[in-house]
């Protein structure tokens, strides 16, 4: 069973105008400082190249183009991927992907510690709305921008340890978590962009959706028998603030690590994944203890339908 230190490189606000080569630079820095606490995989936000773009209407989306990667690597990317592998570093980190055929996916990308991208998710769970809504203190146009995941949720085993990735939102989702645990994962990692505020909602604060965020990671460890890796990128991103709370969770549900500040920040803990084994073969014991024939709900329907 496999041992590895694995780390969170939550970042600080990106701005509207910061180069990618500003961003790629800080993400370099966390990387080295990774490298010094012995990580042997980092973990980096969700969108971490730009700045939160959904939070901007643009009337025609093509206008949006610029905050998308074409290829990945690229040409800003490629020191990262080249440091990476002279550290021997995996790494996960999210952006923007605009495909060939122009198609627009939020997705993050998984690397093994040679540096090599083995594994892709798109985001699936897609918040927000499409059009531009005037009752909201702050736009999130996710579903303009993107269209959902196409992707499933796969694992990978990498660096010895089966590995998924999810992105945002997803974390609010037990789905998400149990199509990865019904494939025995034991890492998962989610970057997001949390927004601190609601913007509907003014009155729900930040310590109210750092709960939310914590017992969503929380939950989906304990119920799945996995670790979980969530990690902001926070703090105020033109003009708008963005939570931190990025924490490690063992499978027990117990946070490890967290961070303290909005800003680039590094959180690391030794994990044992050998600690998957109990919660996977007694409480959540799948294959013993599941009951499919109930659940048929779960994918025949979307919304709730009230019939009595
Ligand atoms: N990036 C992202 O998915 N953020 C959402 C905010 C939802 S509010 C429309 C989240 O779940 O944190």
């Amino acid at each position: 069973m496999a041992e590895l230190v694995v780390g969170g490189a939550q970042m600080g606000p990106v701005q509207r105008a910061d180069s990618r080569a500003i961003v790629v630079a800080r993400m370099i820095a966390l990387l080295e400082r990774a490298a010094a606490a012995g990580v042997e995989m980092l973990i980096y936000p969700e969108l971490a190249l730009t700045t939160f773009f959904p939070r901007w209407y643009m009337a025609d989306p093509v206008e949006a183009d610029a905050f998308f990667e074409r290829e990945m690597p690229n040409a800003a990317t490629a020191p990262l991927f080249a440091r990476a592998r002279e550290l021997r570093i995996a790494i996960s980190f999210g952006y923007a992907e605009l495909t060939p055929e122009g198609r627009r996916f939020n997705t993050a990308i998984l690397t093994d510690r040679a540096g090599r991208i083995v594994g892709k998710y798109r985001k699936i769970h897609l918040p927000g709305h499409s059009e531009y809504d005037p009752e909201r203190s702050h736009q999130h146009l996710e579903k303009r921008y993107f269209e959902p995941g196409d992707l499933g949720f796969p694992v990978w085993r990498n660096a010895g340890v089966v590995m998924g990735m999810a992105i945002c939102n997803d974390r609010r989702w037990p789905e998400t978590y149990r199509c990865l645990g019904l494939q025995g994962v034991e890492l998962v990692v989610i970057g997001y962009n949390t927004p601190s505020v609601n913007s509907l909602k003014g009155s729900e604060g930040l310590e109210r959706r750092m709960f939310h965020s914590d017992l969503s990671l929380q939950a989906g460890a304990y119920q799945n028998a996995t670790y979980v890796v969530g990690v902001a990128k926070a703090g105020i991103e033109d003009g708008h603030r963005l939570m931190g709370g990025s924490i490690i969770v063992d499978p027990d549900g117990v946070v490890l690590a967290r961070a303290e500040t909005e800003d680039d920040e590094l959180i690391a803990a030794p994990c044992d994944f050998a600690a998957c084994a109990f919660g996977k073969s007694t409480i959540f014991d799948f294959a013993r203890h599941r009951r499919p024939e109930h659940y048929g709900r779960i994918t025949a329907q979307t919304g709730a339908t009230v019939e009595v």
